[in-house]
């Protein structure tokens, strides 16, 4: 895993909610020496590496099989529907997540190298995104069923992401309910310990 990946985060705070001891080894993925790539054909962090050698990926699986692991603090409902609603939040905060690393990533590129068409359509996937989570939580305090689960859980992971990279965004400002989400948030201790350091 690596401290700043939101990715990761999401299965840091799931175990820490869930009570579940994780030994985190940090591998960044992008070095030429990571060995991601033995654990995950996919070659991306998150990697949860079981004691008899199996592993599991991605994020999404990995909290799954965390949250079916002890019954301590169910992060996702065994209501099908609720459960369904929190995964699109998942699926929609993941999927920022996912725009907002091609962005970065494109924008590291040599200048002539990049592509701005491109740049634009991830930052739109963004603002989209953003502008939807807002939306659904409205004034609610939690994403689905006044409830504090793996939905609130996704879209904190990706707000504290964009306060990492893309700062300039002030997200807060124009969304001022996610502002209000995010500092909710960050009053459990599983945000606080895993809150991302700027690197
Ligand atoms: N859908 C995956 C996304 C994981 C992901 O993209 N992780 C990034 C780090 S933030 C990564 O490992 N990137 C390296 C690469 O794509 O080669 C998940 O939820 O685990």
């Amino acid at each position: 895993m690596s401290q700043a990946s939101p990715y990761a985060r999401k299965v840091r705070i799931v175990a820490i909610e869930k009570h579940i001891e994780l030994e985190l080894i940090e591998d960044s993925p992008s070095s030429p020496d990571t060995h991601v790539p033995e654990y995950n054909p996919l070659g991306k962090i998150p990697v949860l590496i079981m004691d008899d050698g199996e592993t599991l990926y991605d994020s999404r699986v990995i909290v799954e099989f965390l949250d079916y692991r002890t019954p301590v603090h169910r992060i996702l409902s065994q209501d099908h529907n609720l459960r369904i609603a929190a995964r699109q939040w998942e699926a929609l905060a993941d999927g920022v997540c996912d725009a907002a690393v091609l962005e970065l990533v494109e924008s590291r590129r040599p200048l002539e190298q990049q592509s701005e068409a491109w740049k634009i359509r991830q930052h739109q996937k963004v603002e989209r995104g953003l502008q939807m989570m807002s939306k659904q939580l409205a004034e609610n305090v939690w994403c689905v069923d006044d409830e504090f689960g793996l939905a609130d859980i996704a879209v904190g992971c990706v707000l504290g992401f964009l306060d990492l990279r893309f700062k300039e965004l002030d997200w807060r400002k124009q969304y001022p309910n996610l502002g209000k989400f995010y500092l909710t948030l960050m009053k459990r201790e599983s945000f606080k310990k895993t809150a991302p350091a700027a690197v």
